[in-house]
């Protein structure tokens, strides 16, 4: 064996030199080697990265939730239309029937003292007794134009028929400075026979002394005084005017 082994290597050796002896004159062709026998299988490689993501899940049944509170009240619609028109009514009662007549003369009493309330308030000064209103604008005329200022004014020419109303006018004469004023009184018609301007006798007087007179025998008018007496006098003279609504 040894011997074999011996010749083997010298032969190797041998090979070895002829091989490097050609490689280096590269005067002749190198020759391939044999192929060698195949490895062992090697250790287990690294962990792979992870894997793309799966695909969708399948849709999910729907859910079941409580009841929402109540919405807002809508806006207001617009107007319909007008209504047919109602059947008459019954005949009034006699309740009502008197309760109708009853406020038509309320509302016509109303009314009146209103328009007598009108009225006085056109004028600059004016006194108050009762329902009778004495009222004065600070005029002075005849007795003619005493008696169509007045009746213009939708008013009288003034005339007390009491004692309280003689004093209303004395109280009113005073605030106009005034000596005499125009009653509405007079003795045109029947001399001494003083009647209003309806032609009524007078319920109440109240002559100066001595009065009337008649003075000159032209006196068919009337004034008072600023004391509140009476004098007959002539429709010509002028002097304050008081009217009485
Ligand atoms: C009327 O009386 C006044 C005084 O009271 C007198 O001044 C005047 O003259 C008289 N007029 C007439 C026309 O008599
Ligand atoms: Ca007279
Ligand atoms: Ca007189």
């Amino acid at each position: 064996m040894a011997l074999l082994k011996h010749h083997l290597c010298a032969a190797l050796l041998l090979m070895e030199f002829v091989l490097l002896l050609a490689a280096s004159e590269s005067s002749c062709p190198a020759y391939a080697g044999v192929p060698g026998i195949p490895g062992h299988n090697g250790s287990p490689g690294r962990d792979g990265r992870d894997g793309f993501p799966g695909p969708k899940g399948e849709k999910g049944d729907p859910g079941v939730g409580a009841h929402g509170p109540p919405g807002k009240i809508g806006p207001v619609g617009v107007v319909g239309p007008k209504g047919d028109k109602g059947n008459p009514g019954l005949p009034a009662t006699g309740v009502q029937s008197a309760l109708v007549q009853q406020l038509q003369s309320d509302v016509k009493y109303l009314t009146d003292r209103l328009t007598v309330v009108e009225k006085v308030l056109g004028f600059q000064m004016f006194r108050k007794l009762g329902q009778k209103y004495y009222a004065s604008d600070g005029l002075q005329g005849t007795f003619e134009k005493a008696q169509k200022f007045c009746s213009d004014a939708g008013a009288k020419i003034v005339l007390p028929r009491s004692e309280d109303e003689n004093k209303v006018l004395t109280s009113l004469q005073a605030a106009l400075e005034s000596t005499y004023v125009y009653v509405g009184a007079t003795d045109r018609q029947k001399e001494g026979n003083f009647v209003d301007m309806n032609g009524q006798p007078l319920t109440f007087t109240n002559w100066k002394e001595n009065e009337p007179n008649n003075h000159n025998g032209a006196e068919d008018c009337t004034v008072i005084y600023k004391n509140g007496v009476w004098n007959d006098i002539n429709c010509s003279s002028e002097w304050h005017v008081v009217c009485e609504l």
